[in-house]
């Protein structure tokens, strides 16, 4: 039986999932969860999916699965994939990075990302403290990153591995949500080579640009 993968394509999470599995040639049905619409939030979902109202979400017969860095290792466990690392040594520092990137990372761009989005677009007024507590925490982090990236073309060895692919993530919003990627020019060097160089990574980014435009423009909300 298929495995099923439920989320919304303008989601960046999900975006983590579908890269890894166009890259490893995993076949997943999708199923489209409306976020737009708030379809993760109802009691059905919470109850069947996830108690958090969160996607992605992975069902493979009797497991169901949530958390896409958690899906991500599923999927490469199941089809044996250097994108957990080749050696023994790589899968840990490929691990400690995707560890780093949800605690250290991607949680702030989530907070940037609602702050400038979802506040414009339920007509709220953004928390300017709130913004610059998180931006200052990105800018920490990412001087690190872009010391880590300078003269290297991926996050751990020599080739793609999902450590790229969930610090990659907050790229995905990043023309949305304006978070201050931009003053760091090896983390950007990073990200536009695997935009050209991983052709999942730039497939699943027209995705997510789609979907947003779409939405943006059929609500008439300017960013
Ligand atoms: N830590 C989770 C984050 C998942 C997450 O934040 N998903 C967002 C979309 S990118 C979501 O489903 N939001 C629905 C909502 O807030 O109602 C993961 O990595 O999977």
């Amino acid at each position: 039986m298929t495995m099923k993968l439920y989320g919304d394509p303008g989601s960046g999470s999900l975006r983590r999932v579908t890269t890894a599995a166009k890259i490893m040639g995993v076949e997943l049905e999708r199923v489209k969860v409306d976020l737009f619409k708030g379809e993760s939030q109802t009691d059905e979902f919470k109850s069947r999916f996830n108690p958090h109202g969160l996607t992605p979400v992975l069902v493979d017969g009797d497991t169901v699965l949530y958390e896409a860095a958690a899906i991500n290792l599923y999927l490469a466990d199941k089809v044996n994939s250097p994108l957990a690392g080749k050696t023994k040594e790589e899968r840990f520092q490929v691990l400690k990075w995707m560890f780093w990137s949800g605690e250290q990372w991607r949680i702030f761009f989530t907070t940037v990302f609602d702050e400038r989005v979802g506040k414009t677009v339920m007509g709220l007024p953004q928390d300017e403290a709130v913004v610059a507590f998180a931006e200052g925490k990105i800018r920490a982090a990412a001087k690190v990153l872009d010391e880590h990236l300078k003269n290297r073309e991926f996050m751990v060895g020599n080739a793609l591995t999902l450590a790229d692919i969930d610090v990659a993530a907050p790229f995905s919003q990043i023309d949305r949500s304006k978070p201050p990627l931009r003053e760091f020019p090896n983390l950007m060097a990073w990200q536009d080579n695997l935009l050209k160089t991983v052709p999942a990574w730039a497939e699943t980014k027209e995705e997510v640009d789609n979907r947003f435009d779409t939405f943006l423009s059929s609500a008439g909300v300017e960013l």
